[in-house]
């Protein structure tokens, strides 16, 4: 039985891929950090199978003793400060646990797995990000990055440091470059939940209206629960490498609002639209649309889920957790 290490498994990438792996015979354990962690219990009832350790990407120590304990075949190190707004107002704790949290993870990985050969395959969660004022259009492997963020300054770090482990010292460590990808599962604070969230809502009499920043950003819009997969792809493969996962499309925000309104029967969705100056960023990304031929060549892998399947999968699973929740 193959033995994976999750961090960051009480989120939305990891409590898809921990399912996963679960499904191909992995023995599957999560690192969960802080006292009385209550989605630890989420991700208990979701998947039991689960063994879960405590440590934290702060903390080095706790790091090695993970990985002494757990023995594991592949390490996917998802946990992150991973929401770009926080990262302009919490930029030292970004740097320290988005960027010098892979450092960390990597030393457990190099200390613990050995010299040459080391037995431990890596997965670092690297984002289209760190392409952020993009210096080309659609954007692959040899991009330049110029990332306009905290968030994505930590990433493009936690990058090279996957990219400098690989050739230092020969572990078998990728980098997943993955665009925006989303699901039920998506945390509240993220644009595309926020808004079937709300639509929902509006739909039930629930809320009356939706207060949103910048409309006029794009992004490529996957679905999660086909890009935990091709995390797992890369680490199957006989070389690590860095690949980009992206559906090659892009949609706005006002695309996005126009969707969920219309699956929901809405047609004037204007009205219900609030611009705010709070939900602004200091340096905005504009575009991003991702060039996944790599992928698709190298690994096999193509994204199932259409933008407005993904939309539609949203809005549903609002709108039935929304009226649950009314009626109790
Ligand atoms: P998410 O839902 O925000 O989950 C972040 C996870 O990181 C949570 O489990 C959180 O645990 C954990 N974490 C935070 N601080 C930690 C610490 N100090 N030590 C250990 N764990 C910590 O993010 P996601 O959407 O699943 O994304 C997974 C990874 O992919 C992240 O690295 C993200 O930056 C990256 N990424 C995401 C996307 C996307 O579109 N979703 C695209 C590209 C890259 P708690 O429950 O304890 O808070
Ligand atoms: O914003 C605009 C906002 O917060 C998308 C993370 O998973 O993907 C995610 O980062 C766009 C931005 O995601 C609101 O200005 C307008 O242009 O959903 P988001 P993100 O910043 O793209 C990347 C790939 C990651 O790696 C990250 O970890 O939507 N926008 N109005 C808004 N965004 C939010 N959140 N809230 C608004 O009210």
């Amino acid at each position: 039985m193959k033995r994976a290490l999750i961090t960051g498994i009480t989120g939305q990438d990891g409590r898809h891929l921990s399912q996963f792996l679960s499904t191909k015979g992995y023995q599957v354990f999560g690192l969960v950090r802080g006292q009385n962690n209550p989605k630890i219990e989420v991700v208990q009832a979701e998947n039991p199978s689960i063994e879960l350790v405590e440590g934290d990407l702060r903390d080095l120590s706790s790091l090695i003793a993970i990985v002494e304990q757990v023995q594991p075949d592949e390490v996917y190190n998802l946990g992150a400060i991973s929401f770009v707004q926080l990262s302009f107002k919490q930029a030292e704790l970004t740097a320290e646990i988005t960027g010098l949290g892979v450092l960390r993870m990597l030393e457990a990985v190099r200390i613990v797995g050995g010299g040459e050969n080391n037995p431990i395959r890596f997965y670092q969660a690297s984002s289209s990000e760190m392409f952020g004022k993009v210096r080309e259009t659609p954007q692959n492997e040899n991009t330049p990055f110029h990332p306009r963020s905290p968030y994505g300054v930590a990433k493009v770090f936690g990058h090279y440091t996957t990219v400098n482990y690989r050739e230092a010292y020969g572990i078998h460590a990728s980098s997943g470059i993955l665009f925006n990808h989303e699901g039920p599962k998506r945390g509240l604070e993220f644009v595309t939940r926020k808004v079937t969230n709300a639509v929902a809502r509006i739909k039930l009499g629930l809320q009356d209206q939706i207060s949103l920043g910048n409309l006029e950003a794009k992004r490529d819009w996957g679905y999660a629960g086909d890009y935990v997969e091709a995390m797992w792809r890369m680490l199957q493969q006989d070389e690590p490498d860095d690949y980009v996962v992206a559906t090659g499309e892009a949609h706005s925000i006002r695309d996005l609002l126009e969707t969920a309104f219309r699956i929901a029967g809405i047609d004037d969705w204007e009205r219900f639209v609030v611009q705010d100056p709070r939900f602004y960023r200091p340096a905005e990304v504009d575009l991003l649309i991702g060039d996944a031929s790599k992928a698709r060549e190298k690994l096999g892998w193509e994204p199932r889920v259409s933008f407005e399947e993904l939309v539609q999968m949203m809005y549903e699973n609002d709108l039935k957790e929304e009226s649950e929740k009314a009626a109790r």
